[in-house]
């Protein structure tokens, strides 16, 4: 498994307000390269699948509902370390604890309509990237 990749998602907050080219600005300037990329909506089961571990939290139907209610755009991005410098690159989940420079310090609006997931391990950036991409288009 390559460990330079990790997996993010614009949230449907960040995409309906025209932040999807300022956001890929953010992550490119940030070093990242852009694998692979595209747009989609979710279907409310889909995102109950992608945040299955989170099924026990009691927020989790407010964030299959969020993560369902408009498009959102889904990438793997390659560079070294980058699950852990990406995770530096979007900052703290809730945004009033985001650092300057990040991109929920940028464009989050609360701690669910945060504007970008990113993978916590390798071992979930891959599981992310392949609930997304298929092989051919992972390069
Ligand atoms: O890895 P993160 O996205 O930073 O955070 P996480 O894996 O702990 O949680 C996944 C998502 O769930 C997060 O981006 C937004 C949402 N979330 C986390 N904690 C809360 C939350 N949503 C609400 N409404 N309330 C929470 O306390």
């Amino acid at each position: 498994m390559a460990t330079n990749r990790t997996f993010t998602m614009i949230k449907p907050d960040a995409t309906q307000e025209n932040h999807i080219g300022g956001i890929l600005s953010m992550i490119e300037e940030g070093g990242f390269r852009i694998v692979s990329l595209k747009k989609v909506l979710l279907t409310a089961e889909r995102a109950g699948k992608f945040y299955e571990v989170h099924a026990e939290r009691p927020f989790y139907g407010d964030l299959v509902k969020y993560m369902s209610s408009g498009p959102i755009v889904a990438a793997i991005l390659e560079k070294d370390n980058a699950v852990a410098d990406f995770r530096t690159l979007i900052g703290a989940t809730n945004p009033a604890q985001a650092a300057e420079g990040t991109i929920r310090k940028k464009y989050a609006k609360s701690i669910e309509a945060n504007a970008v997931h990113g993978s916590d391990s390798d071992e979930n950036a891959k599981i992310e990237g392949d609930f997304f991409f298929s092989a051919d288009e992972q390069f």
